[in-house]
């Protein structure tokens, strides 16, 4: 099989794609499909200093202006929606569905950062002082570094360059190494809407570093990267936070999560297994806000796990590009090995594993492709605490919504979480200070999917960031409080007398 119509229609040349030292496969058949160029570590000091010296033009022009570039780009985006789709298929091995559906979600959060350029609004604040006049305002940061994950190679960049470039700041992205080509043919659309644009954007207002950790390190100790948004394992989140904050840089982490549902005794079950469904299996599995945890009433789990056996049971399971597959490969075998090993550890914990198996009859050769697991838990094990970044769906059992809630939140990740149910009073307990203590909390919807119109992100060690919607700008920007005083009197502040 050739891949090369689909890497020519995403704008691909022979050069991105040979004599480069990066070998990068396609999950669909493990096939090697490109040889990257990688940067060389040694250029990373230029590459900074060329997004700061593009830094001091941006920030001067206006946020509205910038904004057009932004609406350029997801111009750019939606003539390019199929091939990117199709790229982003290839080379994660997402469903043609959830491929569209990134590139979707990249040219929503550009038509969202295109009206926050002209609401990047500041506060005005009374003054205690007669006279006095106290505002504050917002102003660009500087260059803005994106660490982004295989799993959602090109929205998550876009989340973060979508604001950041609004907000006045020039944006250097070092993709996941698993993902370079999406990441080479999403920054040309950028590169052409920077062509329509003209001329008041600057030269290296945003750049694409290819290759391992000594890039990404580079952006994470420069005190010249004042953001840093980085997306992926808590592991990686653990080194990168403590070297930003060593040099007061500001971090955006996006990691782990371990994302449950209660399904409480009112709950529409219909309704119920579709969203564990999609949730669960899902993208192989691979969101970070995949459903990893449910957590059913005693009532109702024998139930739920009777049905939701027989609807995995025909789920279609093999290559992402036919139309009737929900279940595409996982990245690579690696990821096939944790997965199969993390049941093992689940049945010695006393789990009682369905499904979860190598596939390997009626799909492509050379992908690591599974049968998604349910996995009936005595307890809330070590190993159902920890995030595989597989379709593994643990199920548990509650008597009491506390113990549901006590479950829910007992897990060190905090991300996305959800309840189904049709009772009022238990919704709102869930979503209450003393409920879900994950950054996102849903009823009646499955955990992962989020719109780019809300904060994303989450607590505890899913790392505290938040990206795309709401105020999430706020964290790409300055904020300087400023009071003028128009009297001709000097009164201080707290009643303090100084007089000299
Ligand atoms: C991720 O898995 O890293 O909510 C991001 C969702 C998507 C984004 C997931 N909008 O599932």
């Amino acid at each position: 099989m050739t891949h090369s119509p689909i890497l020519a229609a995403a704008g691909l040349t022979a050069a991105d794609l040979t004599g480069g030292t990066l070998a990068v496969r396609s999950p669909i058949d493990g096939a090697e499909v490109a040889k990257v160029h990688e940067t060389d570590p040694a250029a990373m000091p230029a590459v900074i200093a060329r997004a700061q010296a593009a830094f001091r033009a941006w920030r001067d022009v206006p946020a509205p202006r910038r904004g057009e570039l932004v609406r350029l780009l997801g111009e750019e985006l939606r003539s390019a929606k199929a091939e990117l789709g199709a790229l982003v298929t290839l080379e994660v091995g997402k469903i043609t569905s959830e491929g569209l559906g990134e590139v979707q979600e990249m040219i929503d959060i550009c038509d969202f950062a295109v009206g926050l350029s002209r609401q990047l609004y500041g506060l005005t604040i009374a003054s205690e002082r007669p006279g006095h006049r106290m505002a504050e305002t917002w102003h660009p940061i500087g260059p803005v570094g994106v660490i982004s994950a295989f799993n959602f190679p090109v929205a998550v960049w876009s989340w973060n360059a979508a604001l950041a470039l609004v907000c006045g700041n020039p944006v250097i992205w070092k993709p996941s190494e698993k993902t370079p080509l999406t990441a080479i043919a999403a920054h040309r659309c950028l590169e052409r809407a920077l062509v329509r644009f003209g001329d008041d954007a600057p030269e290296g207002l945003s750049q694409l570093v290819i290759g391992g950790p000594a890039i990404g390190e580079a952006l994470v100790v420069s005190p010249d990267v004042p953001v840093l948004s980085a997306t992926g394992s808590t592991r990686m989140g653990a080194i990168v936070g403590p070297k930003v904050a060593a040099r007061w840089g500001r971090s955006i982490l996006e990691l782990g999560g371990n994302n449950a549902m209660i399904v409480a005794p009112s709950a529409d079950l219909d309704m119920a297994v579709r969203a564990i469904v999609f949730g669960a299996v899902g993208t192989a599995g691979q969101r970070c806000t995949s459903l990893r945890r449910l957590i059913a009433h005693h009532s109702i789990r024998a139930e739920l796990v009777a049905r939701l056996t027989k609807a995995y049971a025909s789920l279609p399971i093999g290559d992402p590009r036919k139309p009737t597959t929900l279940i595409g490969p996982l990245i690579d075998q690696a990821s096939r090995d944790r997965m199969l090993a993390q049941l093992a550890k689940a049945k010695s914990e006393g789990g009682t594993v369905h499904g979860g198996r190598a596939v390997a009859e009626g799909v492509p050769q050379g992908g690591a492709y599974v049968e998604p697991a349910l996995v009936e838990m005595p307890a809330q094990t070590e190993t159902v605490r920890e995030e595989t970044f597989a379709p593994i769906l643990y199920v548990l059992g509650y008597e009491t919504l506390d113990e549901a809630i006590a479950l829910q939140n007992g897990v060190p990740q905090g991300l996305s979480s959800c309840i189904f149910t049709l009772n009022l009073r238990e919704a709102e307990t869930f979503l209450s200070a003393a409920g879900s203590d994950c950054g996102i909390a849903n009823v009646n919807i499955g955990p992962s999917g989020a719109e780019i119109g809300g904060a994303f992100g989450g607590e505890k060690e899913t790392g505290g960031g938040r990206e795309s919607g709401s105020d999430a700008w706020k964290g790409y920007m300055r904020r300087q409080t400023s009071t003028v005083n128009y009297s001709a009197k000097l009164p201080l502040a707290q009643g303090v007398r100084f007089d000299v």
